[in-house]
C-alpha cells in the first residue's frame, strides 16, 4: 500500500497518500450531502496551490463531479466568466479567496463551500462508480475566438495523457517533484500534480513562484524532477547571476543532482538552454503540448536533445503536418501540426460548433506550424497572429481588444504580441482615442487590472490617429507589431 508514502509537501508540512485519500473523501462527503453522485455537476474551485488543492480536486472526482480549477491571479470578472460558462453548481474557496468567491457564487446561484468546512465533514466511504468516459475536468484556455473556451477532458483522456508522460519521462515512485506552476492550467495540473501522484511520487507544491525559494529547494539536492516555462528559467538565471559565489555554488551543485528538468508551454530560447546547462550541467528537456491534447512532442529522456527542436511524438500520439487544404507536406516543408490519439480532449464545453471546427477528419488542428527536420520537429510559430504566448500563458488578442474597447476614451484598438526576452512575447496595444480624449499607459493599466488577469494587461501602448477599423484583422496586425518592434 502507498498509504504511508508522502504525497504532497506544502506549507512546511508533509501529507501522505493516506491523508490525501481521507481528505478527498471528506470533500466528496461535503459536496454530496445526501446525494449519491454529482452526475458531472461542475464544481469550480479557487484554492491556493498546496495540499488542500489536491484534496479538493480529488474530492470533486470522488463525488462524480467535474473539476473546474479557477486562477488565483484572475480578477472577479474573469472568475465570473468561467463560473457562468461552466454552469458551476458549486464553488469551493479557501480562506484566502472566500471573500472573492462568495458574492460571485451568490450572483450565479451556485452553492459556496469553504475548504475548512469540507475538510471537517466525515469521510465518505460509499462513492459513485466513475466510468472512464465520464467528464473529469474543464480547463479554460484562450483561442482565436474572443472569450476563453473550456477544454473538457474525461477520466480516460487524463489517464492517457498521464500514461504517455510516465512512459516518456520514466516517472517513478522515488521521484520528488518541485511544482511552482499555477494550478489552473495543464502544465501544472497534468504534467505536474497528476503525473507525480499517478506513480505515488512526492509532489512538493509552492503557493507561487519565487526564484530564491525555488533555488533553495533545487540546491538541496532532494528534487528529482522539475518542470517550468521559459520565463521561469529566465527568472532563475537572473537570480543566480545576482547571488553571491558560495550561494551560486550550492544552488548549482544541488540542481546538478536532479534527474530531469523540463521546459515547455512556450519556445525555449537557445541561449536560455545553453546558459542553464552551463550553470547546472542540465540540458533542459523541451517538449510541446496543448491543453487540448496533453503532450504531443518531446525531446528524448535518454539520447541527444536538440536545441530549438521539440523532438518526436509522445507515446500513443499520432502527429502529421498538413498544408492549408489539409494535404500532407513532405519532410522539410512547414505545415500545421495535427494530432490524433486517446489523449485528445472531448469537446469545448457548450460549444459544439467550435469543437467541430477544431478537427479535420478526426485530427485535432493545433494552430501551430512546424517543420520535420532529420527526424525531429521544430516549431515555427502560430498560424494566428491573434494568439499571444506570454510568460507561458496563452492569451487571445481579440479578448483583450474587446475589453479595451469598453474604455470610454478608446475608439478603436489592435493588440499584438511583441517578442520579449523575459516573457517570450509581451502584450502591446495600439489605440485610437476618441476626439479630445486623453489616456496614459498608467491609467490604462490601472483600469485594465480590475478587468483582466495581470498577464493580459498591455505593457506598452501607442496612440495612433485613425486606426483603420480592420486593424484588428490579420492583414494590418503585422504593421501594428512593427510599430512596437521598431
Ligand atoms: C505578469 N507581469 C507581466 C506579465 N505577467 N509583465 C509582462 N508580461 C506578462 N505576461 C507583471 C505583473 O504585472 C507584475 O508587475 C510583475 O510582472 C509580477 O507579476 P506576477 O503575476 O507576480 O508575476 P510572476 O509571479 O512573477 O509570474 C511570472 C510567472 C507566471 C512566469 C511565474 O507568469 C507563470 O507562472 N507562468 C506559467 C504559466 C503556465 O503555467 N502556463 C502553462 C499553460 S498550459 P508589477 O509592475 O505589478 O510588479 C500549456 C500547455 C503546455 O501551455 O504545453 O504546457
Ligand atoms: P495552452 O493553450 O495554454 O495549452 O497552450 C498551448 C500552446 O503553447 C501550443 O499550441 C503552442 O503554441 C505553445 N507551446 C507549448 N509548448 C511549446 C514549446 N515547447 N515551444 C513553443 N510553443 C509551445
Amino acid at each position: 500500500m502507498n498509504e504511508d508514502r508522502v504525497a504532497i509537501i506544502s506549507g512546511g508540512r508533509s501529507h501522505t497518500y493516506g491523508d490525501l485519500d481521507r481528505a478527498s473523501r471528506q470533500v466528496a462527503s461535503a459536496l454530496l450531502q445526501s446525494a449519491d453522485d454529482l452526475h458531472e455537476a461542475r464544481v469550480a474551485f479557487l484554492v491556493t496551490p498546496g495540499f488542500a488543492y489536491a484534496a479538493v480536486q480529488r474530492g470533486i472526482w470522488h463525488a462524480g463531479g467535474v473539476a473546474v480549477p479557477l486562477a488565483v491571479s484572475h480578477p472577479p470578472p474573469e472568475l465570473d466568466y468561467a463560473i457562468r460558462d461552466a454552469g458551476a453548481a458549486c464553488l469551493i474557496a479557501d480562506d484566502a479567496f472566500a471573500a472573492t468567491l462568495v458574492p460571485l457564487g451568490a450572483a450565479a446561484g451556485a452553492r459556496c463551500l469553504r475548504v475548512g468546512e469540507a475538510l471537517d465533514a466525515p469521510p465518505r466511504r460509499e462513492l459513485p462508480h466513475l466510468g472512464p468516459t465520464r467528464r473529469a475536468m474543464i480547463v479554460y484556455t484562450s483561442g482565436t475566438t474572443a472569450r476563453p473556451k473550456g477544454v473538457v477532458t474525461t477520466h480516460a483522456i487524463l489517464g492517457a495523457e498521464v500514461s504517455a508522460m510516465i512512459e516518456a519521462w520514466d516517472w517513478r515512485p522515488s521521484d520528488h517533484l518541485l511544482l511552482t506552476l499555477p494550478l489552473h492550467h495543464a502544465h501544472g495540473i497534468v504534467n505536474g500534480l497528476l503525473s507525480a501522484c499517478a506513480v505515488s511520487a512526492t509532489c512538493e507544491i509552492l503557493p507561487a513562484f519565487d526564484a530564491a525559494t525555488v533555488w533553495a529547494r533545487l540546491g538541496s539536492g532532494e528534487i528529482t524532477v522539475f518542470t517550468a516555462v521559459p520565463t521561469i528559467y529566465h527568472r532563475l538565471l537572473a537570480a543566480w547571476d545576482a547571488a553571491e559565489p558560495d550561494v551560486r555554488r550550492a544552488w548549482s551543485d544541488g540542481a546538478r543532482r536532479t534527474r530531469l528538468m523540463m521546459c515547455g508551454s512556450a519556445a525555449l530560447p537557445v541561449q536560455t538552454l545553453a546558459r542553464w546547462r552551463e550553470i547546472t550541467g542540465q540540458t533542459l528537456l523541451e517538449r510541446y503540448g496543448m491543453t487540448e491534447t496533453g503532450m504531443i512532442l518531446s525531446n528524448p529522456l535518454r539520447g541527444k536533445r536538440r536545441a530549438g527542436s521539440v523532438g518526436t511524438p509522445m507515446p500513443d500520439v499520432e502527429v502529421r503536418l498538413v498544408d492549408e487544404s489539409g494535404r500532407l507536406v513532405p519532410e522539410g516543408t512547414p505545415g500545421e501540426i495535427e494530432v490524433r490519439g486517446p489523449l485528445v480532449f472531448l469537446e469545448y464545453w457548450g460549444r459544439p460548433a467550435d469543437t467541430q471546427a477544431a478537427f479535420r477528419d478526426g485530427w485535432f488542428r493545433t494552430g501551430d506550424t512546424a517543420v520535420l527536420e532529420h527526424g525531429m520537429y521544430r516549431l515555427l510559430g502560430r498560424t494566428s497572429i491573434d494568439i499571444i504566448k506570454t510568460g507561458g500563458y496563452k492569451v487571445s488578442a481579440l479578448e483583450i481588444e474587446e475589453v479595451l474597447r469598453l474604455h470610454p476614451a478608446i475608439e478603436e484598438c489592435a493588440v499584438v504580441g511583441v517578442a520579449d526576452e523575459e516573457w517570450g512575447e509581451r502584450v502591446v496595444a495600439a489605440i485610437e482615442l476618441r476626439p479630445r480624449a486623453a489616456l496614459s499607459l498608467d491609467e490604462l493599466q490601472q483600469w485594465a487590472r480590475d478587468r483582466l488577469a495581470p498577464y493580459k494587461v498591455p505593457r506598452a501602448m501607442r496612440t495612433v490617429s485613425a486606426l483603420p477599423r480592420n486593424a484588428v484583422g490579420k492583414v494590418l496586425k503585422p504593421d501594428v507589431a512593427a510599430l512596437f518592434a521598431a
